[in-house]
């Protein structure tokens, strides 16, 4: 098997010092997915370099263009999906259907934010001035570096890549150490779609890489997505410099549901929810806040339901949730499931690593429900990023709105209830940058923004046309045909 190198320049070349890192199936360890390169300062400020010099080139020419390149970038990955997601799946571990949605989130993204190649809107206003006109419109910032997790590994490089794109920015990418081949996948597409050399480059490795994107002089914006811990060293890192940062992290999502909620769909929603993607995506309903009414009858079927959950290789049709992404990921989740025990919550199914046959070859763990949880509970404040929800009670629409709002994250929240009243207030009320009625926390569509508050984030959103936000500075310019000098604020 070759090894797989950075895209610098336009060409794939190994790391400098020829380090690689393997890339294998957290479903089945024994298969190696690839080799890739293990890069390191060099590496990355030579894509930073590369990036810097296609900036001019890019910032030229003319958006329509560059949209009409990143249609075709769309194109080529829905002519490919079923075998781009079959990878994904081998190397993420997460269930095919899952995948065909990671790699569909590219496709629509692609295709609506390059829609804004014939856009790009700013504004034009009225002088207070004679004969003197006036403008706003969007800039490219230049070099944008992107810092991207390993749970959606193509849809979120496509967040970043193609709103920098659309505006004019040239991109250096390092995708998780975890993912790299649906990263590369996604590169390679944009390449064959003809976006210039140096435009978009790719740099593998680990927290070496990370470094320089994020303290380089050359780099001007940092987009990352991952956890809290390593969003504030990207934070301090691009301080100096006056950066632009958009950060995407961490999250402890609730679905609060009353006691008029239609139950069946509720359980649905939380299976969905909570157990998706094995708990792994910063939007996973972690926490369920249950009406005292019907927390009973809730739990019990809730139980019954996630301990039948089909566990085991995404590549199976049968498999309905697949492995950790990861021995640490894993043990994580364990020692959250030992936290809970001892904070004296119940766990009402699961709580233990899945072993014997298949299972000895991944990073398997049962569907995890702890009830009896209280609010000051580790296991209801902290991430897990895992197999486990957290079941909470409460006794109003009130209750639940302080409790879900009651954490350090504010990614995304739910409610289930057919009052109008109720869902209207949790709306108004909760405090995130994502809600639903009567749907999970998870499942956000591209053309609306995507982000949280508090701890999830630092104020800017990706997705929807929010994202032309974080890659675009506005500039706004007066043109005086009056032939004298006008004095704003004076004459
Ligand atoms: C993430 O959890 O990291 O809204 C991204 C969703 C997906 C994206 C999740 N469209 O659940």
């Amino acid at each position: 098997m070759t090894s797989i190198g950075n895209f610098i320049g336009g060409e794939w070349r190994p790391a400098q010092s020829g380090a690689t890192l393997e890339n294998r199936n957290p479903a089945d360890t024994s298969e190696l997915i690839g080799t890739f390169a293990d890069s390191s300062a060099a590496d990355a400020e030579l894509a930073i370099a590369a990036a810097r010099r296609a900036f001019d080139q890019w910032r030229l020419f003319p958006a329509p263009k560059r949209a009409e390149l990143l249609f075709k970038a769309a194109q080529i990955i829905a002519s490919r999906k079923e075998d781009l997601a079959r990878d994904m799946t081998r190397e993420m571990g997460k269930v095919l259907d899952e995948t065909r949605g990671d790699v569909q989130e590219a496709i629509d993204m692609t295709y609506f934010l390059a829609a804004e190649g014939r856009r790009l809107h700013g504004q034009t206003a009225p002088s207070e001035l004679r004969d003197k006109f006036a403008m706003s419109l969007r800039q490219p910032i230049g070099v944008c570096s992107m810092i991207t997790p390993w749970n959606f590994p193509m849809a979120i490089p496509s967040w970043k890549i193609i709103p920098a794109l659309v505006c004019g920015n040239t991109v250096v990418l390092k995708p998780s150490e975890l993912t790299p081949l649906s990263a590369v996948h996604f590169v390679k597409v944009l390449d064959e779609a003809g976006i210039p050399p140096g435009v978009v480059n790719l740099v593998t490795g680990g927290p070496a890489v990370g470094e320089v994107l994020t303290t380089h002089p050359d780099v001007s914006v940092v987009s990352f997505t991952g956890s809290t811990a390593v969003g504030k060293l990207v934070n301090q890192n691009a301080a100096p410099h006056f950066k632009k940062v958009h950060l995407e992290m961490g999250g402890k999502n609730a679905i609060m549901i009353m006691d008029d909620a239609n139950l069946e769909l509720a359980l649905e929603g939380c299976l969905w929810g909570g157990f998706g993607t094995t708990g792994q995506r910063c939007t996973a309903a972690s926490r369920v806040i249950v009406h005292e009414r019907v927390h009973d009858r809730f739990v019990e079927a809730f139980v019954a339901r996630a301990s039948a959950l089909r566990v085991g290789n995404g590549l199976e049709p049968s498999t309905q949730m697949g492995p950790s992404i990861s021995e640490r990921q894993l043990q994580k989740v364990i020692s959250y499931v030992e936290i809970g025990r001892q904070e004296g919550a119940t766990i009402a199914c699961g709580g233990r690593r899945l072993t014997g046959g298949a299972f000895d070859a991944g990073f398997f763990h049962e569907p995890t429900v702890f009830t009896g949880v209280t609010p000051s509970m580790r296991i209801a404040r902290e991430e897990i990023f895992g197999p486990v929800v957290s079941v909470l009670k409460c006794g109003s629409v009130d209750e639940a709105v302080g409790i879900a709002n009651d954490v350090a994250y504010g990614l995304s929240c739910s409610i289930y209830t057919q009052d109008i009243n109720r869902a209207f207030k949790a709306m108004r009320d909760v405090y995130t940058g994502i809600f639903y009625v009567n749907a999970p926390t998870i499942g956000a569509e591209v053309h609306l923004p995507f982000g949280g508050t508090r701890a999830t984030g630092n104020g800017h959103r990706e997705a929807g046309l929010a994202a032309l936000d974080v890659f675009s500075e506005w500039k706004s310019i007066y043109v005086d045909f009056s032939g004298k000098l006008q004095r704003a604020q004076i004459d």
